[in-house]
């Protein structure tokens, strides 16, 4: 089976996200590469995704009745972008009619399963003919080949994002060009839910803020599951400044249960150098108190964390703690937030030798990302 990479949502004004919850669960125990985007999305939002993130198929549930539309316009403008070869599938159980499927399976739509396909193959079934239609290679677009970028992205992410795909799928190539160009490469890494990626969304926000005429590329690593194979890449569903012209982001399986970022990512690293791109964040996937593998990719390592980390002597395990620049305590309202700042920065303190600094002018930010205008935030 090739890598295969599915991006899945539901459709505009659609919160019935139960069906496509199933359907990429069972999806991703197939092996695949699910990038979940949740529900309530723009055709264009879909198709911006689909083509940075340079899946193979869409797998769009419906259930608000404008399904019609809705499918016709995402294969619309897939179509225009030079995107004919990404399938289409989708569901609406009984909103969707027998004869509107199949007008819309005459459009492009390789299927729209019915209540009755499910009758008839199970989830499973209906599963297995997903991955059947999106088990094909994805091949190097001849150069400059593509049509013309019907919507606004200051860098055209086609030719990168297909880079990416062959960089992750072949072997490794050493011989992509370093790039001379220094360009600020910031490392994000901390434990699994302390929140990086809406860290990382606020840090893209405020990037924007401060440089509008700034492009900036965001790389997020997600685990491979040694049992299948399949990953559920769920950072881009967190991030809400990235649709932006200027922002480019891209998510990445581990494909390997031994590490927290790609089997590619100095290569990948250099061709976002290459493309152009004012800066780069790296994701990691979340990491324990050993895992600082990041520092040897990236000009500024930062780690989040949040105030639960257990008694004070563990931060001294945290290799992290040695390394990093900056230091988000993420969720930093939970009971023990201010101890665990200053807990953080004595420990900072004591691994980086700062001996005669004062204490409060260690890097360490108590933050809440997912609140608006968080000071902590602000302040990083
Ligand atoms: C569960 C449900 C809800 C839950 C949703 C929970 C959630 N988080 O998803 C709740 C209670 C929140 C809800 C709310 C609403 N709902 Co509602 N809801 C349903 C219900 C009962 C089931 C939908 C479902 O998830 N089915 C489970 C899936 C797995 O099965 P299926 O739909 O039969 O799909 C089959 C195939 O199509 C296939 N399939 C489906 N998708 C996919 C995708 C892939 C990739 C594949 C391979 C296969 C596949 O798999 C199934 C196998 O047989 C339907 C009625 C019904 N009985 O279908 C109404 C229904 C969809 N809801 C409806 C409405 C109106 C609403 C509300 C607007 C009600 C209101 N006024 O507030 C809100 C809207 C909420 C919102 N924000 O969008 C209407 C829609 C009518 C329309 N479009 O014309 C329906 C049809 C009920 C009705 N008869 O009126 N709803």
């Amino acid at each position: 089976m090739n890598n295969i990479r599915i991006l899945t949502s539901t459709s505009l004004f659609d919160g019935h996200d139960a069906s496509i919850n199933i359907m990429r669960r069972v999806l991703q125990e197939q092996g695949v590469e699910i990038i979940h985007f949740g529900h309530n999305r723009s055709a264009l939002e879909i198709v911006t995704a689909a083509i940075e993130e340079d899946v193979q198929g869409i797998a769009i549930t419906s259930y608000q009745g404008g399904h019609i539309e809705f499918f016709t316009y995402v294969r619309k403008l897939l179509n225009d972008a030079g995107y004919k070869h990404i399938i289409i599938v989708g569901g609406g159980g009984g909103t969707i009619l027998p004869k509107e499927a199949a007008a819309l399976e005459k459009i492009g739509i390789s299927k729209i399963f019915l209540p009755a396909d499910g009758l008839r193959l199970g989830i499973e079934g209906m599963i297995k003919e997903v991955v059947r239609f999106c088990n094909y290679e994805l091949k190097s677009f001849p150069k400059n080949k593509l049509p013309k970028l019907n919507f606004s992205k200051k860098i055209d992410p086609r030719y990168l994002s297909r880079a990416i795909t062959l960089l992750q799928n072949g072997p490794i190539k050493k011989g992509v060009k370093k790039s001379k160009k220094d360009i600020p490469v910031i490392g994000l890494t901390g434990t699994g839910g302390a929140g990086k990626s809406t860290v990382c969304d606020r840090i893209v926000q405020y990037f924007l803020l401060a440089n509008p005429q700034k492009t900036i590329a965001v790389i997020s690593v997600d685990p491979t599951k040694r049992k299948t194979g399949g990953a559920l890449l769920g950072d881009r569903i967190r991030m809400n400044a990235i649709d932006h012209p200027n922002v480019f982001m891209r998510s990445l399986a581990t494909r390997s249960d031994k590490n927290s970022i790609a089997n590619s990512m100095d290569a990948v690293i250099e061709l976002c150098i290459a493309a152009g791109f004012d800066s780069i964040i790296i994701e990691t996937a979340g990491v324990g108190q050993n895992d600082a593998t990041i520092i040897d990719f990236v000009s500024i390592p930062m780690y989040v964390m949040t105030p639960e980390f257990g008694a004070p002597t563990q931060l001294e395990k945290i290799n992290m703690i040695d390394y990093a620049k900056i230091i988000a305590i993420n969720k930093f309202d939970r009971t023990g937030g201010l101890d665990a700042v200053r807990d953080v920065r004595k420990q900072f303190r004591r691994s980086h030798h700062q001996w005669s600094d004062e204490i409060n002018s260690m890097p360490i930010f108590g933050t809440i990302a997912s609140h608006f205008n968080d000071p902590g935030m602000q302040a990083m």
